[in-house]
């Protein structure tokens, strides 16, 4: 009985590869946290206002890693390679209703599940 129960609790928790970090609910912002993990992004906010937004880039893991955000073809910026610890903050132009798209561009992060996106307001 009780393995039966353990068998459930692990197919219930098990996809396919390493689950994404939840995007937070919430409204819009221009002010973004975002913080650099093996091998994930951790963001304050799952939505972004469309305009100028402020992002502040921490590296909380234990390698370099950076981000960089693309919103269709257009790059929106990209950070250093951040050591551990490291911290930049970046100025976004954001477009509306558009989503952003990140990733670490640092060989084999993006592949192991360093990607991430954030959704636009309409206006
Ligand atoms: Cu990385």
């Amino acid at each position: 009985m009780l393995a039966a129960a353990l068998t459930a609790a692990l197919a219930a928790g098990c996809g396919t590869g390493t689950p994404a970090a939840p995007v937070p609910a919430g409204p819009p912002v221009s002010e973004l946290r975002i913080g650099l993990q093996e091998y994930r992004f951790q963001l304050s906010a799952g939505t972004l206002r469309p305009g100028p937004v402020e992002v502040t880039v921490t590296n909380a893991g234990s390698t370099g890693h950076d981000v960089r955000l693309l919103q269709g073809e257009r790059q929106l910026a990209a950070s250093d390679v951040l050591p551990p610890g490291g911290r930049q903050t970046l100025q976004l132009d954001v477009a509306a209703g558009v989503p952003v798209l990140l990733d670490c561009t640092v060989g084999g992060h993006a592949e192991a599940g360093m990607t991430a996106s954030l959704a636009v307001a309409d206006s």
